[in-house]
């Protein structure tokens, strides 16, 4: 009698349950015809932003013309989440067109939303997320459609680096070209409302397409997989091809905005962005007269002039107004190599007295972590309140260096455990993924492979695009030059079409 029972309800259960499913769907069906019918897809040939021909595009930003539309998308958003039980603290749309979703599924639900600027601001508050962040917090991503992912990861990135948490994004739509994939590896879950496919049956079904369109789309979504299993990129050998599972990375600008930035790196993000260079002139001259001339013709193209003070014969504290003045007229900072390597207290005299009062001057230095953190310790008692930055050397550009494997990570540690002073490295290659963080490259040359005394060189485009770091150090390459102006324009434009080549496979 009881079994009998039970199957009767489980029974009417089902049936209730393949209801509701058919109800779902019939509604889904709906709200795919009616974005067929506002085009917010479209079937045709277009040219996509990397060049590629489409049989397909999306354009979800018409939407907003139509309010009970963006009522019914941001409603089956929220009930993405709702089905997949997530947690969460607050939510944030990436720009624009997710936006005013999130907006409307916050303002309906009581939810906290942060905006994510898309725009450098550079007044004000400077920030690039609005609203209250709380570390530790989990925020929602909301998209309408994701290809590679790479816009969803973009914005988490900056949410990440403010100190938020970003476990899953709900996206109206999923183009199933790997996004999901780079994601997922990424730590990110993709929920999705609607699938391509489930866009093709639907519009199929509806005769709003024929039989060959849904097919060149298909093929077209199985031939344009943007992501790719690690060790398949060196294969394909295309220079601009994206490195799998790659971020889309944030721009000189946008790292200047992140509230994790030290003021000195904000400063020289932002004048690198302003300028277009990220060029730091290696100064190796031994004449007072001979470096100011330098600095002054060469303080167009670079962000940072980098000096040794030790090696002018003719120095005398006369020499550093001038040499100031030049910083300011051109606008680049100054960055003294002095490679402290002493203890705490040692390096502290060194670095605020002697003969070249270094701190007075430069507005940062650089130091080996060999000595442990005393050194970097001492050298902030003098710096910080000057507000003064520094560079641990994390690997170096001569041969049989052994700043290498667990020395280089050590000294990442080092510079994540005293942010407040130190805001980037000396190294080959980019070594942390905190974008807060500044590489600075030496060894950098067109002509030479080395100098004899084992300096190793590695080109602009190698040091900035393959190895990922910021700032390409450049010193005989530009001194040697017999038109020293005319190098250091090429280094300048070498340096910064390599970033832009990283910019844009990144965003490929
Ligand atoms: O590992 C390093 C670190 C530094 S700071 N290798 C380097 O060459 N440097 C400095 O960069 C070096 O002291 C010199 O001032 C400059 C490179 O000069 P270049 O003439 O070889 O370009």
């Amino acid at each position: 009698m009881f079994a009998k029972t039970r199957a009767h309800w489980t029974r009417l259960l089902s049936v209730d349950i393949s209801k509701n499913l058919k109800m779902e769907n019939d509604c889904l069906e709906r709200l795919i015809l009616k974005l067929h019918d506002v085009q917010a897809v479209k079937f045709g040939t277009f040219t996509l932003k990397s060049g590629i021909t489409s049989p397909i595009y999306f354009d979800l930003r018409v939407i907003v013309s139509y309010p009970s539309l963006m009522n019914q998308v941001s409603m089956y958003l929220y009930q993405r989440a709702k089905d997949e039980d997530l947690k969460y603290n607050s939510l944030c749309g990436v720009p624009y067109t997710a936006l005013p979703l999130a907006t409307i599924i916050c303002s309906k639900h009581e939810l906290p939303m942060l905006i994510r600027r898309k725009e450098a601001k550079d007044y004000g508050t400077k920030k690039i997320i609005e609203g209250t962040i709380h570390p530790g917090d989990t925020c929602l991503i909301i998209e309408d459609v994701v290809t590679s992912g790479s816009s969803v990861m973009e914005t988490a990135l900056v949410l990440q680096a403010e100190g938020l948490k970003v476990t899953d994004t709900i996206v109206l739509m999923d183009r199933e070209q790997g996004g999901r994939a780079m994601l997922a590896k990424k730590g990110i879950a993709l929920h999705s409302v609607i699938s391509v496919s489930k866009l093709l049956d639907v519009l199929l079904q509806a005769d709003r397409i024929d039989y060959p369109t849904a097919q060149s789309v298909r093929r077209f979504i199985q031939e344009n997989n943007t992501y790719k299993p690690s060790g398949e990129e060196e294969k394909n050998g295309s220079p601009m091809a994206k490195k799998p599972g790659k971020l889309a990375e944030l721009t000189y600008g946008d790292r200047a905005q992140l509230q994790t930035t030290h003021p000195l790196a904000a400063q020289l993000f932002r004048l690198m962005e302003e300028k277009k260079t990220n060029l730091c002139v290696s100064a190796d001259v031994t004449g007072c007269e001979d470096l100011l001339q330098l600095a002054d013709s060469l303080g167009p193209q670079m962000c940072v002039l980098k000096t040794h003070v030790d090696i002018l014969r003719d120095f005398s504290p006369a020499f550093i107004q001038p040499l100031k003045d030049l910083a300011h007229k051109h606008n680049f900072l100054i960055f003294e190599d002095r490679k402290f390597a002493d203890i705490g207290n040692t390096v502290k005299h060194q670095y605020e007295g002697g003969l070249y009062q270094i701190a007075s001057w430069s507005h940062m230095v650089n130091a080996h972590a060999v000595p442990g953190p005393g050194v970097v310790e001492g050298l902030s008692v003098v710096g910080l309140p000057l507000d003064r930055g520094c560079l641990l050397i994390a690997q170096m550009s001569s041969q049989g260096s052994l700043a290498t494997g667990d020395y280089t990570q050590a000294v990442v540690k080092m510079a994540e455990e005293h942010s407040d002073f130190v805001f980037g490295f000396i190294s080959g290659s980019k070594i942390t993924s905190k974008p807060e963080f500044l590489h600075m490259t030496p060894g950098v040359q067109m002509q030479s492979e080395g100098d004899g005394l084992g300096q190793q060189y590695s080109s602009p485009d190698d040091v900035i695009y393959k190895k990922e770091s910021d700032v390409i150090i450049v010193g005989r390459g530009i001194l040697g030059a017999s038109d020293r102006v005319k190098a250091a324009t090429e280094y300048r434009e070498a340096g910064w079409n390599a970033y832009v080549k990283r910019l844009t496979a990144s965003r490929q």
